[in-house]
């Protein structure tokens, strides 16, 4: 008996050991940071990101504007403080302004999305009024020389289409081909970076795990189903963004680069001896980032979690849709095993580190990880998203600062980072958080819709005419 004991003992010990070694801390020192030694590639992209919905206004027709007027099973609105998305920065009438905004700040690339349920109001039924919008907001771009950096989902979808399930249907896949061919044929002569998909994952478990955001339910089957149908729709969405466009528009020879947007969070046990916290976090890191990101390496997509959930689908061909990676990067969280809760984990932000408005811990190191995370792709990375809710104008500076250099060091490293863009260009409309969360390099007054420059934001425009001065 005493023999067995010790043979668990060593095994267990054994396992630990293996995990440390397989997950070596990274590697990152805090050190003296002297901006003026920087050099960045050359054409870098330096942006701010915003989204359709969250800063357009306007968008009654999207599954979101119904999911506002809800309430959860307590009676409490679905949005903090009851907030309506309704105008939100009133993007779409004063996008003029905000591009020039952007180009002060001395940007040169703008990633932003179109609204799915503007262009398509109803079923087959294209809106040439919302297309030449978008056109005109492209070309404004173009003089502006500004490149445009397209997603094409992110986050909302028609109501008719959420009324047939979204992507929980396999129908949604053909909705989503025909919204991209019309959408590259008419926007393709001016835009050639193209993102399918924001934050798939982000998507399937706020709206089909937490239930917090439209659909609002609450089952893993279908959010592995959710998942798997976008995984498909963005394979078939490269092809015909391939084939549709064929016109370059920024001159370096190729037409379009098509790539996906990943979030990623990083995730570490709270007690590195501790087995269980480890067995946490292995899962959860697989849910939040490897299942999807593995997809693109293995051509098919397995979301196998505990004995909760075993899903799998063929994507033959799926690693060869990908021509860049975008990496939307905020925090990192410690997981620890949590017998008295429902999931059995609990996953908050490290006590010494300072928080963001989001209760997110600010960790840059974790943006150096998360690009050596898709390092392997082999392909450029975007880091499509990074950025901080705060009204402490010194966090800010040094989130954003803090930032670019962990980027730096990245490379530094010899991975390929090929642009930043700083979410977000202005405050908005934070989904389930309302407007109190501001996000923005611009604050916004949203009686006045006035734009003020936010303190602290400075040094994100030195770093970038820095690096334009090395060109
Ligand atoms: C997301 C989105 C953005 C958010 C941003 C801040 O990550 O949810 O891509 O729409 O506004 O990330 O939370």
């Amino acid at each position: 008996m005493i023999n067995f004991l010790i043979l668990l003992l060593l095994l267990y010990l054994l396992l630990v050991v293996w995990m440390n070694l397989r997950h070596p801390a990274v590697r990152w020192k805090e050190h003296k940071i002297n901006i003026a030694e920087y050099t960045f590639p050359k054409s870098f992209f330096w942006g701010a990101a915003t989204s359709a919905y969250q800063v357009e206004g306007g968008s009654y027709n999207a599954d979101w504007a119904e999911w506002e007027k809800t309430y959860d099973v307590s009676g409490n609105p679905r949005i903090k403080n009851g907030d309506r998305c309704g105008k939100a920065a009133d993007h779409w009438n004063r996008y003029r302004e905000d591009l020039r905004l952007l180009k002060d700040f001395g940007c040169n690339s703008y990633r932003f999305s179109v609204e799915w349920s503007k262009l398509v109001p109803q079923p087959g039924k294209w809106n040439p009024a919302a297309a030449d919008h978008y056109v005109e907001m492209c070309r404004f771009m173009r003089d502006l020389e500004i490149e445009p950096n397209l997603t094409l989902h992110h986050f909302t979808l028609p109501r008719w289409l959420a009324e047939k399930g979204g992507f929980e249907h396999p129908d949604s896949i053909n909705y989503f081909m025909d919204f991209t061919h019309k959408t590259a044929e008419t926007l393709g002569p001016y835009v050639d970076y193209w993102a399918t998909f924001n934050e798939p994952v982000a998507l399937a478990l706020m709206g089909w795990i937490r239930g917090v955001w439209s659909p609002g339910k609450q089952d893993i089957c279908l959010a592995a189903r959710v998942l798997g149908n976008i995984l498909e729709a963005h394979q078939q969405a490269y092809r015909i963004l391939h084939a549709t466009i064929r016109q370059d528009s920024d001159g370096d020879g190729v037409p379009c680069r098509v790539g996906i947007v990943k979030n990623i969070t990083i995730f570490d046990p709270a007690r590195k001896w501790y087995l269980p916290d480890w067995l946490c976090t292995t899962q959860i890191n697989k849910l939040y980032n490897d299942a999807v990101l593995d997809a693109f390496h293995n051509d098919r997509f397995r979301f196998n979690l505990l004995n909760r959930v075993r899903y799998r689908k063929e994507l033959p061909g799926l690693s060869d849709t990908l021509d860049w990676i975008g990496v939307n990067y905020y925090t990192r969280f410690l997981t620890k095993f949590d017998p008295n809760s429902a999931q059995r984990v609990q996953a908050f932000p490290a006590k010494k580190l300072p928080k963001t408005d989001m209760d997110w811990a600010v960790c840059p190191a974790g943006l150096y990880r998360a690009l050596q995370r898709v390092n392997g792709f082999g392909v450029p990375i975007f880091i499509t998203e990074n950025g901080i809710a705060t009204d402490d104008d010194q966090l800010r500076k040094d989130f954003i600062l803090k930032h670019v250099d962990a980027l730096h060091e990245a490379i530094l490293d010899k991975i390929d980072v090929r642009g930043y863009y700083y979410w977000s260009l202005m405050d908005n409309f934070e989904w389930a958080e309302g407007f109190a969360k501001r996000f923005g390099l611009y604050y916004v007054d949203y009686q006045t819709q006035e734009r003020t420059l936010k303190n602290g934001t400075d040094i994100y425009r030195e770093i970038i005419a820095q690096s334009r001065s090395k060109e």
